[in-house]
C-alpha cells in the first residue's frame, strides 16, 4: 500500500525558504541512503478513538529549515486541537520529535497566510541566519520530525486511512562562512507516504455479554440465548430484565469456534471458566477437546 515518490528539496537562500517546491511523481527506486521523509504506518483497532503518526527523517543530509506539507482524509481524521489555554490560535495537535531543528516549529492549518483546505496541515522549521548566538547551524539529526496527533472521527470506521506528504522542502546554509550564506545546492528527498489500517478488534471468545469479562454470566446468556433458539431478538423477550442494555456478541458465543452456538460452546466455556480462564489449563485437563482452541489465543 506504501507509494513512494521523490520530490526535489531546493536548499535555496534563507528568503526563499518557505517558497513552495514542486512534487515530481516518479517509478523510480533510490537507493536506501537517499535522504528520506516518511509517513511512519499505523494499526490501530476499530473505536480507539485517536492515533498518533509520526513524520520521520532519515539520511538527513544537513537541513537549517525546512517546509512540510501533510495531507490526510478529512472526513475520517481530524487534528486534535491544543487547548485554546496553552497555545494561540492556528495551532493544532502536533509533537514534536527527535529531530532538534534549531527552529521554531509552527503549524499553519488553516492559514491566514495560505489557503490551507481542512485536510492539510503545514509546518514551517526556520532558522535566523542573522541571529549572532544560535541556529546557525545545519541539523544532521535523523528521527522522528513531527507526530501528528489525531481524533478518529468515526468509531465505527475500519479500513484504510491516507497520509501523504505533498510538499517537503529544505534548505541549508554555508557553516564554512562568517556570513553563513546559504549554499544553493539541490538534494532529493525520497518522499514515502503510508497509510493508517483501522482494523476490527480480535474477537473475545466467550464474552457473549460484552461487559470485557468471560465468567459465569456469559454461561449463562448462551444457555438463554440458545432457549431462544439462537435468536437475541426472542432472548429479549424472553429474558427482558436479565438482557436490558446489553448488546450482545453472537460472534464471541461461538466459544468453540465451530461455526454454531451450541451446548458444546456452553460446556467448553464452563470448563475454561473452571480453569480460571487458563487454555492451556483447560487443554490439559479435558482431552475430548473438539480443536486447540487457538483462536482464544489471538486475543
Ligand atoms: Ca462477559
Ligand atoms: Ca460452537
Amino acid at each position: 500500500m506504501r507509494q513512494t515518490r521523490k520530490l526535489i528539496a531546493c536548499f535555496a537562500s534563507a528568503v526563499l525558504a518557505v517558497s513552495a517546491v514542486a512534487v515530481f511523481k516518479t517509478a523510480k527506486v533510490y537507493a536506501t541512503t537517499a535522504p528520506t521523509v516518511k509517513v511512519a504506518s499505523q494499526e490501530i483497532e476499530k473505536g480507539t478513538g485517536s492515533v498518533s503518526v509520526d513524520i520521520l527523517l532519515s539520511n538527513n543530509p544537513g537541513i537549517w529549515g525546512a517546509t512540510l506539507k501533510v495531507q490526510f482524509d478529512e472526513s475520517k481524521l481530524q487534528l486534535k486541537p491544543y487547548p485554546e489555554s496553552l497555545t494561540g490560535s492556528g495551532e493544532y495537535g502536533y509533537t514534536t520529535g527527535d529531530v532538534e531543528l534549531p527552529m521554531t516549529a509552527k503549524s499553519v492549518h488553516p492559514s491566514s497566510t495560505e489557503s490551507l483546505s481542512k485536510n492539510t496541515v503545514k509546518f514551517i522549521f526556520e532558522g535566523n541566519i542573522n541571529s549572532q548566538s544560535q541556529n546557525n547551524n545545519n541539523n544532521f539529526d535523523n528521527g522522528k520530525l513531527i507526530t501528528l496527533n489525531f481524533n478518529v472521527i468515526d468509531p465505527s470506521y475500519t479500513g484504510n486511512i491516507n497520509i501523504s506528504i505533498v510538499e517537503f522542502s529544505a534548505f541549508q546554509i554555508n557553516e564554512d562562512t562568517e556570513n553563513k550564506d546559504p549554499k544553493k545546492i539541490t538534494s532529493q528527498f525520497e518522499i514515502e507516504d503510508d497509510i493508517i489500517t483501522v482494523k476490527e478488534p480480535p474477537i473475545a471468545y466467550g464474552d457473549f455479554n460484552n461487559d470485557t469479562i468471560v465468567d459465569d454470566a456469559d454461561v449463562l446468556a448462551i444457555r438463554r440465548f440458545i432457549t431462544s433458539k439462537n435468536d437475541v431478538s426472542k432472548m429479549k423477550v424472553l429474558y427482558p430484565t436479565e438482557t436490558a442494555g446489553i448488546n450482545f456478541n453472537e460472534t464471541a458465543a461461538d466459544f468453540d469456534n465451530s461455526g454454531e452456538v451450541d451446548g458444546n460452546d456452553v460446556l467448553w466455556l464452563k470448563r475454561y471458566i473452571s480453569c480460571n480462564n487458563s487454555v492451556s489449563a483447560m487443554l490439559e485437563k479435558y482431552d475430548d477437546r473438539p480443536n486447540d482452541f487457538a483462536h482464544l489465543n489471538v486475543n
